[in-house]
């Protein structure tokens, strides 16, 4: 019988409901718990609120498309990341600023090269420009915000810290670094060659999505609080 809620059998499926429901608890808690870390961390973790509340609205209905087609539900994707991509990427400036004063051109470069990234991506896959050449625009705006936190700007000011906030800024660097390949790798088997078919393509986003947005956000809170001395705020 033909069900257009969720079959046991859909592995893929069952990781749109698992994620839709751990963003919209991790959204709960990152605004429950913001006020109960040092104020300069206050904006770090409502960014991360905010991505995974905004990632929920779009999973419920990812899901929806997926298992009444069973095909992507690239625009929802692309929207979703239009939106949660440049909030997690100007995150580094906000770990920074949190523990000392840096320039504001670090936010702008983050922020301009997330928003060259997606677009060049988008163009490329909806059709509008050549496959090839939204690749390479997508990957000249990765490869731009991957060396602005490994060694331009951003990334000499957290050369200089040291304790929990390099430690995080560190760890949310290999994430975007990683943890982010996963999408442009999605691209090249999935939507360029035609490899890699639509059930694992989706499984992979949806369980890279866990890292990258819930786990990256976890990271921060945990640093904030950890930054946080008892009894003050
Ligand atoms: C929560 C969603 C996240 C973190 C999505 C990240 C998406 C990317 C890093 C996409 C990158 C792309 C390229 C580097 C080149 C080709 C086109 C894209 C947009 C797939």
């Amino acid at each position: 019988m033909k069900t257009t809620l969720l079959q046991s059998s859909d592995i893929t499926g069952i990781t749109f409901w698992l994620i839709s429901m751990a963003l919209l608890a991790t959204t709960v808690f990152f605004f429950i718990e913001r006020n109960s870390v040092k104020a300069s961390w206050r904006t770090s973790v409502t960014l991360s609120g905010l991505v995974t509340g905004i990632a929920f609205v779009h999973y419920m209905y990812m899901r929806e498309v997926w298992v009444s087609t069973g095909t992507s539900p690239t625009v929802f994707r692309y929207i979703d990341w239009l939106l949660t991509v440049p909030l997690l990427m100007v995150e580094f400036y906000f770990i920074l600023s949190a523990v000392k004063k840096v320039s504001t051109g670090i936010f702008w470069r983050l922020l301009l090269g997330t928003l060259v990234m997606l677009i060049g991506g988008y163009l490329g896959e909806a059709g509008y420009m050549n496959i090839n050449a939204g690749f390479i625009i997508g990957m000249a705006g990765w490869i731009f915000i991957l060396y602005e936190v490994f060694s331009g700007e951003a990334g000499r000011e957290a050369a200089r810290l040291s304790g929990p906030a390099k430690d995080c800024f560190e760890f949310c660097k290999w994430i975007v670094t990683i943890g982010w390949s996963v999408y442009p790798l999605g691209y090249l088997f999935g939507y360029m060659t035609g490899s890699a078919n639509e059930v694992t393509l989706n499984l992979v986003y949806n369980l890279a999505d866990f890292i990258n947005k819930i786990l990256f956000g976890l990271v921060i809170y945990k640093t904030a609080a950890s930054l946080t001395p008892a009894g003050a705020k």
